[in-house]
């Protein structure tokens, strides 16, 4: 149980109840948790009429009429819909974030009670710069639409938050697939960390799928940590490498190649056939030598162009055959579920740091410790055990 003190002295987020923020009221009839004991407001929330809270919204069955319309709009395949709700699910503002709370546990709700109809499929793409990304999705994506599917496009852009996102030019680049009734094509979001930036799009895969998107393509530029991150919240990792050069081998080097559940190279056209289809020997090779992704699945490696549209056929028939034969062994919900618990232990982390460093105590605690690490007069370890400790008694002092 918290106490008052450790209470206010919580960051408001999506642990702390907005209440004390006097923004919006939802009527509820929930059980209320025992935290709420300590509410100026606990009179109102012993009558069942107020509720305003990430926290109870996290558990809670109950929504605001305004979460039930936006769900609604959602269920109905409402573009405009999906569009406001990832937008809650971006932005930093704690209403916002309660708000999205509160609409993500009510469809995740409702998806218990009454499973979507049409099995949903997640597939990450990652592969460096210029190897051809938006070109396959925008081929791909058209040939998924004329199969009859809803394709939503969504992007882990790591250079966004450097740049400001450079994925909304990529929008243009997709011009048939952006307008197409069927697809719903999300620029990046230009702001934040990468994690933040892979946890909004980890929400924002939940609200395309309550929107009816049963395909969703989750793009990343082979940057950083961003091809992990990603391969962990899609059901196939796919790899798109070039024909030329040294770049392909880089993914080979780094690791991505382990990760990934079929690699494509892009390009086999024109001039540049032969070098894809040596690129696609070498990669067929190399791959013998790795561990596979799954038990059940060996990499595959396949050549496509995506300017002259040929090979989609083909990439999209082993996206299936993956599809069918991990769901057939049941291996796609298992996937799901390790999945969610990996996000909630990369949260808990974040959310430990974040509430760590807005403490003005540990943060002066910080400062002397780096300056001691930096001049040789404590180790890492030493200094990291000091800050946790200072922390974990701040936090027993405010329950008392
Ligand atoms: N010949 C050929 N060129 C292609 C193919 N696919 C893409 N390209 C070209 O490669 C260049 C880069 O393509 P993009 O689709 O923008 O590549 P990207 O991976 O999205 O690039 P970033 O978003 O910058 O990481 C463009 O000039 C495309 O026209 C293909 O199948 N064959
Ligand atoms: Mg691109």
């Amino acid at each position: 149980m918290l106490s008052r003190r450790l209470w206010h002295s919580m960051p408001v987020n999506a642990s702390r109840p907005l209440i004390y923020q006097g923004t919006k009221r939802v009527i509820a009839s929930n059980n209320i948790s025992t935290t709420d004991r300590f509410s100026p407001l606990a009179p109102a929330y012993a009558q069942n009429t107020i509720i305003q809270a990430p926290l109870i919204a996290a558990y809670s069955t109950v929504a605001s009429s305004k979460t039930l319309t936006l769900s609604e709009q959602l269920a109905q395949g409402s573009r405009y819909a999906l569009a406001k709700s990832i937008t809650l699910v971006e932005s930093s503002r704690s209403d916002h974030r309660a708000e999205a709370q509160q609409l993500l546990s009510y469809i995740l709700k409702k998806q218990r009670d009454q499973p979507l109809t049409k099995p949903t499929f997640r597939i990450g793409l990652s592969g460096s710069p210029g190897v051809g990304k938006s070109t396959f999705i925008e081929a791909f994506g058209m040939y998924l639409l004329e199969q009859g599917h809803k394709v939503a496009v969504l992007a882990v852009d790591p250079s966004s938050s450097r740049t400001g996102g450079s994925i909304l030019g990529d929008k243009t680049r997709m011009t048939e697939l952006s307008r197409a009734d069927d697809a719903y094509v999300r620029p990046s979001p230009s702001r934040g960390t990468l994690g933040g930036v892979a946890r909004n799009t980890n929400e924002a895969i939940l609200l395309c799928e309550a929107a009816g998107y049963d395909v969703t393509l989750v793009e990343t530029v082979g940057v950083g940590q961003s091809e992990t991150m990603v391969a962990e919240m899609v059901d196939m990792f796919v790899l798109l490498v070039g024909p030329g050069g040294g770049d392909e081998l880089q993914g080979l080097k780094k690791g991505i190649v382990e990760l990934s559940d079929l690699v494509i190279v892009n390009k086999a056209d024109g001039k540049l056939a032969d070098a894809a289809r040596a690129v696609s020997m070498d990669y067929t090779s190399a791959i013998k030598f790795l561990q596979p992704p799954s038990p059940l699945w060996k990499t595959k490696v396949l050549r496509v162009s995506s300017r002259e549209n040929t090979g989609i056929d083909k990439a999209w028939e082993a996206m299936k055959s993956y599809f069918d034969t991990m769901t057939s062994a049941n291996k796609l919900t298992e996937k799901r579920g390790a999945q969610r618990k990996v996000w909630m232990w990369r949260q808990i982390t974040s959310e430990l740091v974040d509430r760590l460093n807005s403490d003005d105590k540990v943060k002066q605690h910080v400062a002397e410790l780096e300056s001691k690490v930096f001049d040789g007069k404590m180790t890492s370890g030493q200094a990291a055990d000091s800050v946790v400790d200072v922390f974990l008694n701040k936090v027993k002092e405010d329950r008392i």
